[in-house]
């Protein structure tokens, strides 16, 4: 029987090296015996011994379980990269993230980081905008972007929607999107959205001088995504908004490369992360999650708050917005692996759920100030309204690049003021 664990093995650049967390079950007397399940299953073997596994094969291409930590039950696997078809992320994942979920000899398993080696990273494009593009872009380059998600989420017509865009861009806000939920629906037609809405952008890019940006949810089934990616295209949009987990990788692998000569940014919404992501002893961190929409190519992605209303531990949201943009990490620290991401270009985090104006310091203060701010009922449910709203969302960040605390600013500013007393108590 081949031995896949080498505690000696020292892994090369040319390993992609994987670390899960394992807890082993009846069927795995031991975590060592788990490990040798996982790495088996994940590549060349199964769960017996193959006559067709030549010792040739078996030299070229099994991965070593590196490292055992029995207190963390952490577990490192370098594979070979030969194991890959390197630009193809579908079959590096029903690899390295397959059918070892459903081994009965593991109660538990988390894939809690992945580091590719140069030769995947270079068969990927990554984001072709990134922070520094969309700063340029939009030409703002000092303090984070301010976003809303038109709410209600679905229900509105093209030219409510529309309103409500421009009430959020003339209040200051830079961005506007669509909900994950929102494609062309009956009652709010995709292309008569995007028509009426990116008028109003240019009405108000016009009273304001200011770069305004809609992003319209293009996720559907990919042919119909390339015609509406096209379509916001000849109507002068500039951002096009996915789904990237319902919409599934290989459709982000497509539209990425399909866009790749077109002058337009991707932002990917997450919804249905946490179905793979939540339990914290299973399925894959968001951490990893990140790292391949990153690579694949989304130049803004959801990566939590810390502080609103969605699940998400402050290290964890403070690592995926390291890991997206290049920022130190410690090097003791055990649960994430150092990435070389050669020219691949940063991604742009994106702070959402939950957000309004009384958390806006706090939330810069946990993230920086290389994030784009999204707020949906934040700015929506002002007591006077959306315009409201996004102004007062703009002075919280105002006051904070002005270094002045958030009821002191609101003395002289009654947007924030209303803000800050309607959502004082609300505890997320
Ligand atoms: C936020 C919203 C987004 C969430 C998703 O609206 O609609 O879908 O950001 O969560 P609101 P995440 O501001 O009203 O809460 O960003 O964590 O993926
Ligand atoms: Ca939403």
């Amino acid at each position: 029987m081949l031995d896949y664990i080498d505690l000696e093995y020292s892994p090369n650049d040319n390993d992609l090296k994987v670390l899960f967390y394992v807890e082993n079950s009846i069927y795995a007397p031991s975590l060592e015996k788990a490990a040798e399940e996982i790495a088996k299953e994940s590549s060349i073997g199964t769960w017996t011994d193959i006559i067709t596994l030549s010792e040739d094969i078996a030299n070229r291409l099994r991965p070593y379980v590196y490292h055992i930590n029995k207190e963390l039950n952490y577990i490192k696997i370098a594979y070979n990269e030969e194991l890959f078809e390197a630009d193809n992320i579908s079959q590096i994942l029903s690899a390295i993230a397959g059918n070892i979920y459903g081994m009965k000899a593991i109660d538990n398993l988390r894939l809690i980081d992945i580091e590719f080696p140069k030769n995947i990273i270079n068969a990927y494009k990554g984001p072709k905008f990134g922070i520094e593009g969309i700063r340029k872009l939009l030409k703002v380059f000092d303090r984070p972007l301010l976003g809303s998600i038109v709410k209600p989420k679905v229900g509105l017509n093209p030219n409510q929607h529309a309103n409500i865009c421009g009430e959020s861009w003339l209040g200051g806000l830079d961005i506007v999107k669509d909900d994950e939920n929102l494609t062309s629906m009956r009652f709010n037609k995709f292309e008569t959205r995007v028509i009426e809405t990116l008028k109003i952008r240019d009405k108000i890019e016009k009273e304001t001088g200011e770069k305004k940006i809609y992003m319209p949810n293009i996720t559907a089934p990919v042919s119909e995504m390339k015609k509406r990616a096209d379509f916001v295209i000849e109507q002068g949009g500039e951002y096009v908004m996915v789904d990237i987990i319902t919409l599934g990788f290989s459709a982000l692998q497509e539209i990425r490369d399909y866009l790749d000569d077109k002058n337009i940014v991707i932002h990917a919404h997450r919804a249905m992360h946490a179905a793979i992501t939540r339990y914290p002893k299973h399925g894959m961190t968001m951490l990893s999650i990140a790292k391949i929409s990153r690579l694949i190519g989304m130049d803004q992605l959801h990566t939590g708050t810390v502080v609103g209303k969605m699940e998400g531990g402050e290290k964890e949201v403070i690592d995926i917005n390291r890991v997206l943009t290049n920022r130190v990490i410690v090097e003791e620290d055990y649960s994430i692996l150092h990435q070389d991401w050669g020219n691949i270009k940063k991604t742009f985090p994106v702070a959402s759920g939950g957000l309004y104006p009384n958390v806006v310091h706090k939330l810069i203060n946990i993230l920086g100030k290389d994030i784009v701010i999204q707020a949906g009922g934040g700015v929506h449910g002002h007591p006077e309204g959306t315009e409201a709203g996004a102004k007062a969302m703009r002075q919280a960040v105002q006051a904070y690049l002005d270094n002045i605390n958030l009821s002191e600013y609101a003395k002289t500013h009654n947007e924030l003021k209303k803000a800050l007393e309607k959502w004082k108590d609300i505890g997320i």
